[in-house]
């Protein structure tokens, strides 16, 4: 079998998607995302004028080789632009392989470790009493782990928090917004949050909170040991992590667990991390981190040193990713959680996929290949839209972070 051409697809459906698409000469057809949340068209023109050529004439078999291809031919390794194009083809390819085996993917990665991946599920809302709701939400429609995000008093927006509890999306405008961020007001105001919640909710419902890179070690420290009567399970991004060492400081002083990962793109961005054992979750994703493949890779590093995944999963990441992610989650030893925000109608009917959610849990589809698909007539009416994410302000003028 030969790949005889690739498509690069970019949509709209409420929210930029970029997707390939791998065509073989018997007629098999693999599909892989390609997003990057505000970087879009950059991986776009990558795949198509660097990664497309080297494709055609290759044996859609060779997964691994083609891995290989990309990330050493390129010279110039890693970043998130060329390991999203690395990770399109690859999972494209899994989807082939899964294709022509007439097995789900996960067959192919072991098949299952368990019965179905546990998700965690979104309550943010402006006030305290509106995230509540929000909980109450999700726990009756049966998630047994729910990420509580809430505006700070004083501060106008906050990041990730939209007027609709249901709807995620922190890219907006063409060019950057602004917002003014205050972590003082930050660190007095979430502690109060999560005791209202584990109050209400009780010892079972697994709590999670994103502090979305914002703070410094001895902040996430701080707010680690103050979180410790909640026992939430992750304490997710407190710092930046190009420096990973910096989570030494962090750990010497809270037992709060710590996860970590939606911006790594490679083994490397988290090995120290890993085999130090400065964090408890692993949070890359399929499509920002190279693929099924090398995505395993880092879940079997992270299985050596007790650490587990909870891949990212938020809406910029396409159905496509989250079909792959579910094979992954299903077939690892040490699968700790998936993040789940359900796509807009417009982008299901974008992907049409066979993925289910049911009682807190995902199950992936039972059909050959990945179980999903681009209807690239659908996605042709929906134009690309430029969209980037924000940055903050110290309330002094001085430019944070997201
Ligand atoms: O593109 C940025 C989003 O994916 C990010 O804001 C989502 O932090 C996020 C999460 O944990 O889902
Ligand atoms: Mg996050």
């Amino acid at each position: 079998m030969r790949i005889t051409g690739a498509r690069v697809i970019v949509t709209c459906p409420g929210r930029n998607f970029v997707t390939l698409k791998i065509v073989t000469d018997e007629g098999l057809t693999g599909v892989g995302d390609a997003t990057l949340n505000g970087r879009e068209q950059a991986v776009a023109a990558y795949l198509e004028q660097h990664v497309v050529p080297v494709l055609l004439g290759r044996d859609p078999a060779r997964i691994e080789d083609t891995w290989q291809a990309l990330y050493k031919g390129a010279y110039w390794r890693r970043g998130p632009v060329t390991m999203s194009a690395i990770a399109a083809v690859d999972t494209a390819l899994w989807d082939i392989k899964g294709k022509v085996a007439g097995l789900p993917v996960y067959q192919l990665l072991g098949g299952r470790s368990r019965d179905g991946v546990t998700v965690y599920g979104h309550a943010a809302a402006e006030t305290v009493d509106d995230a509540l709701t929000d909980v109450a939400r999700l726990v009756d429609a049966g998630y047994r782990a729910v990420r509580v995000q809430t505006g700070v008093p004083g501060l106008g927006t906050t990041y990730g928090v939209s007027a609709d509890p249901r709807t995620y999306e922190p890219a907006g405008s063409a060019l950057p917004a602004e917002a003014v961020w205050s972590t003082p007001r930050y660190l007095a105001h979430v502690p109060a949050v999560f005791a209202r919640v584990r109050a209400e909710f009780g010892p079972d419902l697994r709590l999670l909170h994103d502090a979305h890179h914002r703070l410094t070690p001895i902040e996430a420290a701080a707010l680690g040991r103050d979180l410790e009567p909640y026992r939430l399970t992750w304490l997710e991004d407190p710092v930046p992590a190009e420096l990973q060492e910096g989570y030494r400081l962090i750990r010497q002083h809270t037992t709060t667990p710590l996860a970590v990962g939606e911006v790594f793109n490679s083994i490397w961005d988290c090995r120290r991390l890993i085999t130090e054992q400065l964090i408890d979750y692993i949070r890359t994703s399929v499509v920002h981190a190279g693929g099924i493949s090398h995505l395993r890779r880092i879940f079997d590093l992270a299985n050596l040193y007790h650490v587990r995944s909870g891949s990212h999963g938020a809406t910029d990441l396409s159905p496509v990713c989250l079909a792959a992610a579910l094979h992954v989650d299903l077939s690892i030893p040490n699968f700790g959680l998936q993040e789940y925000m359900p796509h807009s109608a417009e982008t299901d009917a974008v992907f049409p996929h066979g993925y289910r959610f049911a009682g807190g849990y995902l199950h992936p589809a039972e059909e050959p290949g990945l179980g999903v698909d681009i209807d690239e007539d659908l996605a042709a009416r929906y134009p690309y839209r430029p969209a980037s994410l924000p940055v903050n302000r110290l309330e002094d003028g001085t430019l944070h972070s997201w």
